[in-house]
């Protein structure tokens, strides 16, 4: 684990990928996002997001008149396997590896956050141990330090204007945090102001643990910012059967 890691609940790596490897990646976002405007045509205008699986991913999604609004593309790889290999990057597995301290995980989450001009997508605070169902039959934190470590990849260069990912610095420390009713972290569990939010180049990697408060506002900019986000659990952490096909696939550290 990084010293940043440990202290901080999150850290980047610079120039983790290559500006060949990321107009790869940005391609792959393209046709997913050609697949998520098809499906789009058959919803509603102006509906709600709607999940809908499509070659073994699954798109939530909306419409709104002539354009898409992409909130998220959840086990991407299965519709575009340039994405499903990224996620089984031995730099991604050895920076997992670092967090977890052990070279085996089931891969949870490949999922492709586009958070395009004016799609007003934004990610409210939260702690990812809710996402894994931390305090329910589902999740067990085996290695008692939250068990898994989510690696964002940045596909664009990423500032104050379009959308960063913030983190609460520390916030980890306090360990999992039951949400209140509605979903939301209790107001006095962490001050706003205290957030992070790195200025990252598209390449750049930032990874975080499941404790880590963290969320992003609105891309209010002329430009995208994608992420492709992967999430490694250690094994016997998990017991929900998340969509998409192939989710869940268990993973090593190449020898
Ligand atoms: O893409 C973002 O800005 C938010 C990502 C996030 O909150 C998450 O993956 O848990």
């Amino acid at each position: 684990m990084t010293p940043d890691y440990a202290r901080l609940g999150f850290d980047v790596v610079r120039g983790a990928f290559s500006a060949a490897e990321v107009a790869d990646l940005r391609a792959a976002f393209d046709r997913v996002a050609a697949m998520a405007k098809a499906l789009a045509q058959a919803l509603p205008d102006d509906g709600p997001p709607t999940a809908c699986m499509h070659r073994g991913a699954q798109f939530v999604i909306a419409r709104a008149g002539l354009n898409t609004r992409i909130h998220r593309v959840v086990w991407c790889g299965a519709a575009d396997r340039t994405l499903l290999d990224v996620g089984a990057d031995p730099r991604l597995l050895n920076l997992a590896a670092e967090a977890l301290g052990h070279r085996e995980f089931d891969h949870l989450i490949n999922q492709a956050h586009y958070k395009l001009p004016g799609d007003t997508v934004q990610f409210p605070w939260h702690q990812d141990s809710v996402h894994r169902r931390y305090g329910t039959p589902m999740w067990t934190d085996v290695d008692g330090s939250g068990s898994y470590v989510q690696v964002a990849i940045a596909l664009d260069s990423v500032a104050a204007e379009n959308g960063p990912l913030a983190f609460i610095p520390g916030s980890h420390l306090q360990g999992h945090i039951p949400p209140r009713e509605d979903g939301s972290l209790p107001p006095d569990s962490f001050d706003p102001a205290t957030a992070i939010a790195p200025t990252l180049s598209a390449g750049d990697v930032v990874l975080f643990g499941p404790y880590t408060i963290h969320g992003s506002g609105a891309n209010t900019s002329d430009r995208p910012r994608r992420v492709l986000i992967n999430g490694y659990a250690s094994p016997g952490a998990n017991r929900r059967v998340y969509p998409g096909d192939g989710a869940g696939r268990r993973l090593r550290v190449p020898d």
